[in-house]
């Protein structure tokens, strides 16, 4: 291994969510969907999930910190802690309360995530995110999370991937609850702009000291054609419309077209303590005439990155170094708030991780403040749509049996945040088996 390289105080962790790994969720509007045919590819549910909801997080992350990682971002289910409109769960709170406490005495900080894609049943019912009254629920909901669960957090995101969610739930219909309609996809990106800058509000109403930020999608787009001009304009449209005027929003308080919403939503000036970024690869673009849901723009790149039809990009380090380099105009904190590979075999995982690591480490050295590194994820769990196929754990999961089994990699990044990110050097990627 190298010399230490990162900040000192780095986060180093792994990332969850709630639906993903809980089990059990059954009041939320993913609980019938992934049960009608054909919603999700391989036909599995999420069921029971990794357990977690019955015990089993506890002792993961006590495998996580004996993996030397000192963080985990996990999010709390909105539909468990506000059953019914108004009406809070106390055991449901407590049993956080329980889990945070426990993450605690392993040394394992919390970054904790309220919205990570999935709305309880009767938030849905009203419209989800395209609800008259979804800016005061979900702030009223933050402030309560707060409030009862404020003391055990370090870090709180108030939306996961605005931008994905927008897309695959209402633009497409790949997700709940499925619209089609990029109109809708508009209004509800609006919407969730809305709802974090009044959630960041009322959280620090209540705690001003709290650290409070919000979660992109950040892939990177670039022309499939050097010298395209059609390709070089379809690809900053796509960039605009799923990052650009999501950070333009964040930094002004202003809502540019395409958003939809009020122009200036109160509040979203500034509503930033840090930036996450979830990051998993780089999109090829190519004008499409015909492909006019997608912005005209066809995703060419070579699915190194592919499950069914999901192809969450091409493996590009550099790219991820760009991306933390462009966002540290916004003048917060970053941090890498998911950022993996799903590959049961572990074949390509060692080779990404240190990659990627090393991406890290060199936006920081061109001036980024990236102060941790979340890797999605710490286990095996429910990938969605895309069900239990892709493995993006550190941590192999049976969801049949339960059983446990690390991955090379879980072991290669142990010794990566033992040491605080010294890189892993070129003997011991080829040791892992990787390319
Ligand atoms: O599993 C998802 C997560 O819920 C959101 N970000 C992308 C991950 C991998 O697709």
């Amino acid at each position: 291994m190298g010399k230490p390289a990162f900040p000192a105080g780095f986060l180093w962790g792994t990332s969850t969510s709630a639906h993903q790994v809980e089990g059990g969720n059954e009041n939320n509007d993913w609980s019938e969907w992934e049960k009608q045919p054909g919603r999700i590819r391989d036909g599995t549910t999420s069921a029971e999930a990794c357990r977690w909801w019955n015990g089993s997080a506890e002792e993961d992350l006590a495998t996580a910190a004996s993996l030397c990682q000192n963080a985990h971002r996990l999010s709390v289910e909105w539909s468990r802690l506000e059953p019914e409109p108004g009406r809070w769960d106390d055991a449901a709170f407590a049993r956080y309360l329980r889990l945070l406490a426990e993450m605690r005495r392993l040394g394992i900080r919390a970054m904790v995530t309220l919205h990570h894609v999935t709305l309880p049943r009767w938030v849905a019912a009203r419209g989800g995110w395209l609800a008259r009254d979804i800016v005061s629920l979900f702030a009223r909901y933050a402030e309560e999370c707060i409030r009862r669960l404020g003391g055990s957090v370090d870090h709180w995101v108030t939306i996961n991937e605005p931008a994905s969610v927008a897309g695959a739930a209402y633009v497409s219909r790949y997700w709940p609850p499925a619209l089609g309609s990029v109109r809708a996809g508009l209004r509800a990106l609006g919407a969730m702009l809305e709802a974090h800058a009044a959630a960041y509000g009322a959280m620090k109403r209540v705690h001003p000291a709290a650290s409070v930020g919000i979660v992109l999608s950040t892939p990177r787009f670039e022309p499939a054609r050097t010298g395209s001009r059609m390709d070089t304009l379809i690809c900053a449209a796509q960039d605009w419309v799923f990052i650009g005027s999501l950070l333009r929003a964040l930094r002004t308080g202003t809502l540019l077209p395409p958003l939809a919403g009020p122009a200036r939503p109160p509040g979203l000036r500034r509503s930033l303590d840090f930036l996450g970024a979830n990051y998993y690869g780089q999109y090829a673009v190519r004008f499409d005439p015909l492909l006019h849901e997608r912005l005209f723009g066809r995703h060419v790149q070579e699915p190194t990155v592919r499950a069914g039809e999901c192809d969450w990009g091409q493996i590009s380090p550099e790219g991820l170094t760009r991306q933390l380099v462009r966002l540290s105009a916004m003048e917060v904190p970053l941090y890498v708030t998911e950022n993996g590979i799903h590959d049961a075999a572990d074949a390509i995982r060692p080779a990404f991780l240190t990659d990627h690591v090393a991406a890290v480490h060199e936006a920081i050295r061109r001036g980024a403040d990236v102060r941790g590194y979340f890797h999605w994820s710490l286990l095996d769990n429910f990938e969605w749509a895309e069900g239990w196929q892709p493995r993006f754990g550190l941590i192999e999961v049976d969801p049949v049996t339960q059983k446990r089994t690390l991955r090379p990699s879980a072991h290669l990044y142990a010794r990566i945040c033992g040491s605080n990110g010294a890189t892993a050097s070129g003997r011991e990627r080829a040791s892992q088996g990787s390319p």
